[in-house]
């Protein structure tokens, strides 16, 4: 028996190799996440439009700036605007989408979003009054390169501060969060020249 490890201490050492490997594993998935400006769109369609804040409101609003669809007369099953982002992803997988919005009540708490071509999938909940992140239960496949992401006017009223795409299936944005790509980077620039 001499020079034998004893059973318990060989399945501790054995776990812990695990864990190890595990975790080496997990941190070498490094989360992808790309963050931006709803209003900062590759191009819009009318009636969705830009937005700026006024003075005195409370709420914080990244960028000062939003998409929003206003209230308007129209036929029924008229479209109600499009915004389009041109985005870059670096790394593949599963990308879950959030966007930060406002809805004013029932009749306009919804919006759509979709990918490329996918189809178009609705993030809504019962929050108004608020900006908020509705629990989104959206997720797309990406493969490294250009995207097309659309967001897509499904009710009016409806207001959108933030487009968050992230990797970590867990990950609940909260507040404003802080943008880490701009759609379109030369038109920031010219901006504040
Ligand atoms: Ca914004």
């Amino acid at each position: 028996m001499k020079g034998r490890m004893p059973i318990g201490a060989a399945v501790v050492i054995t776990s812990l190799a695990l864990l190890f490997v595990g975790l080496r594993f997990c941190s070498s998935q490094d989360v992808n996440y790309i963050c931006f400006e709803a209003e900062d769109v590759t191009s819009i369609e009318q009636p969705m439009r830009i937005a700026k804040t006024e003075k005195g409101e409370t709420e914080k609003v990244s960028g000062n700036a939003f998409i929003e669809i206003p209230w308007l007369k129209k036929e029924k099953d008229e479209p109600i605007g499009r915004a389009t982002y041109k985005i870059n992803i670096s790394q593949s997988g599963v990308y879950y989408v959030w966007v930060r919005t406002y809805w004013i009540h029932g009749c306009g708490n919804s919006v759509a979003v979709a990918v490329d071509d996918g189809r178009p999938m609705v993030i809504t909940d019962n929050t108004y009054n608020k900006w908020h992140w509705p629990r989104s239960t959206v997720q797309v496949k990406l493969t490294p390169g250009e995207h097309t992401f659309h967001l897509i006017g499904t009710e009016m009223g409806i207001k959108v501060d933030q487009i968050y795409l992230t990797t970590d299936r867990g990950y609940v944005p909260t507040g404003v969060r802080t943008p880490n790509y701009k759609v379109n980077p030369k038109t920031e620039e010219s901006k504040s020249k």
